[in-house]
Parts: structure tokens; C-alpha cells; sequence
């Protein structure tokens, strides 16, 4: 065989590739030379290109094709789909859009269109989408992320910045200087497989590994023991889910009764503590919140509790908070939380020490990374002001007019005659899918831009079929990570499908708006552009890239780690006058005056525990709690149709990880086939029995693409998003709460 690096080279979200083709098909990716712990999810792509869920032809489906806009939208997912020509679909779209713009007005496309799409600079679909609609005078956004949009929006009032959570504190600090890392969440190293835009080698797992040596210690809070890996020998404790804010409460207690409390770093760097220990203590609502208030709301035994608490005032430590404690019922309370336990414990701003956000949910986080300000494609400016919260989808549809609190205003719903979703999918990222489907039916026209048949393309009235980065050339330009690289061409396209710039400039050809998005340039001279505007930018920040004609014959480059690891804060500690945060008061606010000011019960001005929604507290004794965490053989629901994913399925369904005695109560073995349900919805699983998941706890990963069955609903993949309730952590942050579920589960004959 040829040596791997003469093959060619590209990226994905979860790390580069060497790619053999065998005639004109991809038959195997070979991890890029450069990274130390690569992923499999690579080989997801082996026979999906050309396999049968490839969207080969623009399709549109049939009733609307008949009946036109606003026909039977009830039908979307079920109803069938007519091939057309590029020329029909290009002109379909362009009179639709003059429609519906001339009839309703811009702020009638809703085209927030949420989601990852692919790894590469220049073929980022989001990026098309709102370039070529702000170029039509605009549309309706959606503004913060699934990922943790409640710690989106609470860390500003809280530290000032959103732009902490990928400011953390390096993992050079932490190896060197820290001695307990307490993990609310875990550390899964699956998840942090993946670097928003490509990367080129993995750094959590060795880095994790190289701590264990330098002495780390790590303790696991989490309902699943493997979300720290078990060469690290974690004590995992194993609250209930959805609890951690009662927990961290209890802790603050501890820490404040026994004296372990930093009063010196209270007192100059934050505000509010006396409020919030007049909170701990009882003071302001009679009741203490000590470690046995804690023990009977978590689970954990108090002495646990207590224990902990000494632990980690006995030396480093490290805070790190899962972006999934944000995905859930008030989630903005544990981000805040965390925060407030390391100001207590007065590590902020020092090496190895404080708090982080998502240390094991992404690569990028922990990073040493340069950080050049790279050139993306300019999205222009878009003219309509209506915006939703992301999570905040199906109550768009449900009630056009309607009003949305968030972040102390209140905005009001557009009326959505039409849909453009291009490079995310609603229909596996959304909760209560049903009722998202139901909504889903009520305006005019759905337009989806795809490759393959998932359940977001079946829900749509037009359907353009795009490239894959397989089948494109592009370059890899990631803020925070140290490598460039070009990203080649392997294959031809499958069938008809298009690069999404090209869908879209066909399309403005036919609007006479072409050479405003497109500038006239081709694919060639956009990446050259993005790259030499990048070079330029990093040349001001002191990094020398090499020019683009070098870049192209190298593949890659990467940039020089600096010297000395990041201390997320350090400056702040050293000069909190010279360096305020951008907080009202300059300083980390325990208590926030303005959060307060706004007077939503779901969110008070100081850090509160307050019951969840739907928790183990509170279930029937028959009810589980369902984690729907990330997939390990795939990114969310990319590649589910591949053969990694596939290969873990059990009995055809989604595995769902259940503890021995749930399992026993119920006449479950191993390898049965589960209904997992509750009044929302319901799908079937494969049952895995493992003692490494909390009594009481039932996890589903995501990903299984939303297969209803029509007269029941019920999906037989295994998607649990028809499971998780669709409300808001709070007014505050308007976030998904996707990880406070109840459900049941019953073996299926
Ligand atoms: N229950 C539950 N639900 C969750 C979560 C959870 O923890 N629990 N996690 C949430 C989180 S954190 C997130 S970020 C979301 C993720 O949700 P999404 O980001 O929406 O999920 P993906 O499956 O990655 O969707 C990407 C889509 O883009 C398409 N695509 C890929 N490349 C291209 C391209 O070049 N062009 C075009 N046009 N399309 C392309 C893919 O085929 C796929 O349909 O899910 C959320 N949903
Ligand atoms: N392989 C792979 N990696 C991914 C992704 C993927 O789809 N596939 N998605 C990426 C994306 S978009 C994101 S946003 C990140 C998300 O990264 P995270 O938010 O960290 O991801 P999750 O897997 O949802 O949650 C991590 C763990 O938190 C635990 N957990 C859930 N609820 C609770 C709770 O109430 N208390 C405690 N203590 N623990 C709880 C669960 O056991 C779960 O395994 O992952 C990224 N990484
Ligand atoms: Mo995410």
C-alpha cells in the first residue's frame, strides 16, 4: 500500500483523515500522522456516500408540488416526493421567497437554522444560508446554543463574558498545579472526540492521563461512572440527576460552617456573599441548607458531602461544570454555583485552580491554544430584528404573535410562513418531537438543504441535495486550535448533489442577486481569500502562517503552542481595578442586582435551589430518570445511518444502559427489546444492563434518527427526544432542558 501521507487529507469535526479510495468510492479513513488519540467516528462514512440514504436529485414533496404552498404541511414527513430538475427547484425556491417576502415580510422566514453541518471554512451551510437571505433582506434568527444556552446567558451577568467557557484554564496549568479535580458531569473523553470546525490532534485523553501521573486526583459526580475514564480512578459519586445545584449548595454550607471559606478573596474579588450565606444559613427562608438538607434532596449520603467539601479545601482544585448541568431545569443555577464554590474556596485566577466550563465536553476547551482571529465568510447584515431563543422553536410556531420572556425583556413571535434549515437537524436536536412535528405543519413552505434522508429532510416540502466535505475542497481554520490545514477533494459528488454555495447561487441567479453573495468569486478564490485575510490577522497577532501556495503543498501547519499555560482570570486576580470584569460591579457576582431586578421566580438574584420540572424527587416509584447524553459512534445525528453507529445498535434499536435491579423489577434481561416511554412519546431500545449507571437512571445516547410509525408515533430507532420535555431552564436563558426526564420502561413481548 502507499504510504498514509500521500493520501489525502481532510477534516472533520472529530479530527482529521487520510483517505483511500478504491474506485471512486471511499473505503477506509486512516487517522492524520499528527493526532495521539484519534476517533472512530471517521469511519462512519464508509458506504454512505452512495448508499441508499443519499439525496441524489432536488426533490419536492408531492402534495405541496401539487397543491402548492401551504398544502397538506400535516403530510410532511409522511407524504411522498417527486424528483425535479435543478433549473425547476432553483426557480421554485426563487418564487417562493419572492412570495412570501413581497406577502409577509422577511421577518416571516424563520432560518435560524441551528446546528453543526461540516467541519471546513468555506462550505459552512449556516454560513451560506444567512449570507445569501441578509443579501434578500433577512429573516428570523435564533440566538445562544443547545449546547448550554442557559450558561450562555447567566455567565455574563455572573463573570461578565459568555467568552469564559472557551476560556478555561489550560491543561499544562492543571497537570502542574492542580490537586483534586472535582467533575460535575464527568469528563467523558467520547465528547471531547469533538472541535466545533475540525481539529488536528485530540488533547483530552492524553492530557487527562498525563494529570492521573502528575498526581491529579478526580472525583466523578455523575449518574454514569464511565464519564470519567476508568484509568483515571475517580471515586464517582452518583447523585440524582438534575440535583447538583442542591448538592453544590450543601457544599457551600460545609465550606461556610467549618471555616474554609477565602474571605479575603470575597471580600476584594466578588459581591453578594453575605446575602447568599444568609441564604446558606437560613436566615432569609428558615431553612438551613447543610449537608443533610443536601443528602435528602441529591441522594449522596451528607458525610459525603461533607467530605468532599474538606477535600477540596484542602488544596487545588478544579471545578469543572458539564455543559449538560446547563441542559436541564434551571440549568443556569449550576454554572453559577460552580463559580461561587471556587470564589469560596478563593482559586479563581490561579493555575490549575477554580472553575471551568465543559472541560470534557469539546477538545477546545483546556486547549493552549494561539488564538489568531480567523476570517470567516462574511454573513452581511441582516435588516429584520425578530430573533427566537433556540430551544424556543415549537412555541414560535404554536403561537405567531405571541410573547417570550428572556433575559429580563419580553419579545413577541413572528408569524413563520417558511422554514430554510440548512446544516442542523430538528427533528433529532429538539425535545418532544410529536409536538415539534405537529407544529411543524403549520407553515407554508419547509425548505432543507441535506445529504442524506434523515428525519429532517422527510419533514420537508424541498429538498436540495448538498455536498459532503468528502466531495468538496475546502480548509480547516478553527479559533483555538493549533492546527491549519487544507482539506482535499476525495471523491465526486453522489448524483445531482451540489456544494450548498453553489445551491445557493443558482438560486440568486434567478433573484438578479447573484454577484451580491457570491462577489463574483468562485470556491477557489473564496478559500484563498479566507485563508490570506487569516494570515493577515495572525501576522498581527504575532504568528507566522505559511502563504497559501505552501499551505496547499504541505497539507497542514501548526501553529506554536505558547510558553506559558493560560490561567483563565489571572489577570483579574492580580489587578481586579486595573482588570474589572465586565460585570455591573466589575467584580463575580454571587448576588446579581440586575438578574434580581428582573423578578422571574424561575431565576431569583442569587444562586437558588429550586425543584426541577420532572426529577427522581418527585417521579412515581415505577418512573426512571432519562440522561440522553451525546453518542460515542457519532456526531448527534451524523452518520447514524453509518456502519459504526449501526454496529452498536442492539436487536435494531438504540442501546438503553439500565441498572441490574431496574431491570430485574421489571423482567428485563439483556438484550431485550424496550419500550421507553412517558405521556410525551415513545420508542424502542435495546436493553444493556450495567452496574456503571445509577439505580433509578435510564440513558439513551441521541442521535437515532426520529423513525415515527404513523398510526402510533411510537419511533423505532430509538430517539429519546420524543421523550424529553420542551420547556425553558428558566426566563432567564430560555435554555433546553433535555436532561430532566422522567420516563418508564416496559420489556416488549
Ligand atoms: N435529548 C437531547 N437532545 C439534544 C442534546 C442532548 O444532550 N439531549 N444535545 C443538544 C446539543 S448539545 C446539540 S449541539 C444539538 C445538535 O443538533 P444538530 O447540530 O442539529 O445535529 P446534527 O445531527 O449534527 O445536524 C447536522 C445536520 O447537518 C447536515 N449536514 C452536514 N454537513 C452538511 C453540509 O455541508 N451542508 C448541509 N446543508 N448540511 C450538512 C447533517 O446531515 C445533519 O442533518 O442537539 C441537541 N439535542
Ligand atoms: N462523540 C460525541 N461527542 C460529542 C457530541 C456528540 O454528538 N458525539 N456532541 C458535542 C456537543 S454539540 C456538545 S454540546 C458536547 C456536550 O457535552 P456534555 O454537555 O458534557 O455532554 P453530555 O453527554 O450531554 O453530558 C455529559 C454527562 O453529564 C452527565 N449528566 C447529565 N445530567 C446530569 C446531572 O444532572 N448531574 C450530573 N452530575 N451529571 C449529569 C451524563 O451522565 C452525561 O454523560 O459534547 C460534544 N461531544
Ligand atoms: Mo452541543
Amino acid at each position: 500500500m502507499t504510504d498514509i501521507t500521500d493520501l489525502p487529507l481532510t477534516s472533520f469535526h472529530w479530527g482529521c483523515y487520510r483517505v483511500e479510495t478504491q474506485d471512486g468510492e471511499v473505503t477506509a479513513l486512516h487517522p492524520f500522522e499528527e493526532d495521539p488519540d484519534p476517533s472512530p467516528i471517521g469511519q462512519g462514512y464508509v458506504g454512505v456516500l452512495n448508499g441508499p440514504d443519499r439525496i441524489t436529485a432536488p426533490m419536492v414533496r408531492k402534495s405541496w408540488l401539487d397543491g402548492g404552498p401551504g398544502t397538506a404541511g400535516d403530510l410532511r414527513g409522511r407524504d411522498g416526493f417527486v424528483e425535479i430538475s435543478w433549473e425547476e427547484a432553483e426557480q421554485l425556491v426563487a418564487a417562493e421567497l419572492t412570495r412570501v417576502t413581497k406577502t409577509h415580510g422577511n421577518e416571516s422566514i424563520f432560518a435560524g437554522s441551528y446546528g453543526w453541518a461540516s467541519a471546513g471554512r468555506f462550505h459552512h451551510a449556516q454560513g451560506h444560508l444567512k449570507r445569501f437571505l441578509n443579501v434578500l433582506g433577512g429573516f428570523t434568527k435564533s440566538v445562544n446554543t443547545y449546547s448550554l444556552a442557559a450558561g450562555e446567558v447567566i455567565l455574563p451577568h455572573v463573570l461578565g463574558g459568555a467568552e469564559f467557557i472557551y476560556d478555561a484554564t489550560s491543561w499544562q496549568s492543571i497537570i502542574e498545579n492542580c490537586d483534586l479535580m472535582v467533575a460535575f458531569g464527568g469528563l467523558p473523553v467520547k465528547n471531547a472526540m469533538i472541535g466545533q470546525g475540525g481539529l488536528g490532534a485530540h488533547r483530552t485523553g492524553p492530557a487527562l492521563l498525563e494529570a492521573k501521573a502528575a498526581g491529579v486526583e478526580f472525583v466523578n459526580v455523575s449518574p454514569l461512572r464511565s464519564d470519567v475514564m476508568e484509568t483515571l480512578g475517580a471515586d464517582w459519586l452518583a447523585p440524582r440527576p438534575s440535583t447538583d445545584a442542591a448538592l453544590m449548595i450543601g457544599l457551600a454550607h460545609v465550606l461556610l460552617g467549618e471555616g474554609l471559606i477565602d474571605r479575603a478573596f470575597l471580600d476584594r474579588y466578588t459581591v453578594g456573599f453575605d446575602h447568599f450565606a444568609a441564604y446558606l444559613t437560613g436566615e432569609t427562608d428558615g431553612i438551613p441548607k447543610t449537608a443533610d438538607w443536601a443528602s435528602d434532596i441529591c441522594g449522596l449520603p451528607a458525610e459525603t458531602i461533607r467530605d468532599l467539601a474538606r477535600r477540596m479545601a484542602q488544596g487545588r482544585t478544579m471545578i469543572s461544570l458539564a455543559w449538560a448541568l446547563t441542559r436541564q431545569d434551571h440549568g443556569e443555577q449550576n454554572f453559577w454555583l460552580g463559580t461561587v464554590l471556587a470564589a469560596m474556596l478563593g482559586q479563581i485566577g490561579l493555575p490549575g485552580g477554580g472553575v471551568g466550563f465543559g472541560y470534557g465536553a469539546v477538545n477546545t476547551v483546556g486547549l493552549e491554544r494561539p488564538s489568531p482571529r480567523f476570517q470567516a465568510l462574511p454573513q452581511g447584515r441582516n435588516k429584520v430584528k425578530t430573533f427566537i431563543p433556540v430551544a424556543r422553536i415549537t412555541d414560535m410556531l404554536e403561537n405567531p404573535g405571541g410573547y417570550f420572556d428572556y433575559n429580563g425583556k419580553r419579545y413577541n413571535f413572528p408569524d413563520t410562513r417558511l422554514i430554510w434549515w440548512a446544516g442542523g437537524n430538528p427533528f433529532h436536536h429538539h425535545q418532544d418531537l410529536n409536538r415539534l412535528r405537529r407544529a411543524w405543519a403549520r407553515p407554508e413552505t419547509v425548505i432543507v438543504n441535506d445529504w442524506c434522508w434523515n428525519s429532517l429532510a422527510q419533514h420537508a416540502d424541498i429538498v436540495l441535495p448538498c455536498t459532503t466535505p468528502l466531495e468538496r475542497n475546502d480548509i480547516t481554520l478553527s479559533p483555538r486550535d493549533p492546527y491549519v490545514l487544507m482539506m482535499e477533494k476525495v471523491v465526486d459528488p453522489a448524483g445531482q448533489a451540489r456544494d450548498d454555495y453553489d445551491i445557493f447561487r443558482g438560486i440568486a441567479r434567478h433573484l438578479g442577486i447573484e454577484s451580491a453573495y457570491s462577489q463574483d468569486r468562485d470556491t477557489d478564490s473564496w478559500i484563498r481569500w479566507l485563508y490570506e485575510k487569516s494570515r493577515q490577522s495572525a501576522t498581527r497577532a504575532d504568528i507566522e502562517l505559511p502563504p497559501f501556495d505552501t499551505l496547499r503543498q504541505t497539507g497542514w501547519h501548526k501553529m506554536p503552542v505558547p510558553q506559558a499555560p493560560h490561567v483563565m482570570l489571572s489577570k483579574f486576580r492580580a489587578d481586579p481595578e486595573l482588570h474589572p470584569l465586565r460585570t455591573p460591579s466589575g467584580k463575580i457576582e454571587i448576588v446579581s442586582e440586575k438578574i434580581a431586578s428582573f423578578g422571574y421566580a424561575d431565576c431569583p438574584g442569587h444562586p437558588t435551589w429550586m425543584d426541577p420540572l420532572e426529577w427522581l424527587g418527585a417521579a412515581q416509584s415505577d418512573q426512571l430518570h432519562l440522561i440522553s447524553n451525546q453518542p460515542k459512534n457519532k456526531l448527534h445525528s451524523q452518520l447514524d445511518h453509518g456502519p459504526l453507529s449501526q454496529a452498536d445498535r442492539v436487536a435494531h434499536h438504540e442501546p438503553a444502559m439500565i441498572h441490574p435491579s431496574d431491570a430485574a423489577d421489571r423482567g428485563i434481561q439483556d438484550g431485550d427489546v424496550i419500550r421507553v416511554f412517558n405521556d410525551r412519546g415513545a420508542c424502542l431500545c435495546g436493553a444493556i444492563l450495567s452496574d456503571a449507571i445509577r439505580p433509578g437512571v435510564v440513558q439513551v445516547s441521541t442521535g437515532a434518527w426520529y423513525r415515527p410509525d404513523e398510526e402510533t408515533n411510537l419511533c423505532r430507532n430509538g430517539n429519546p427526544n420524543v421523550l424529553c420535555a420542551d420547556k425553558g431552564t428558566s426566563k432567564l436563558g430560555q435554555g433546553p432542558t433535555a436532561h430532566s426526564c422522567l420516563v418508564r420502561i416496559e420489556r416488549l413481548e
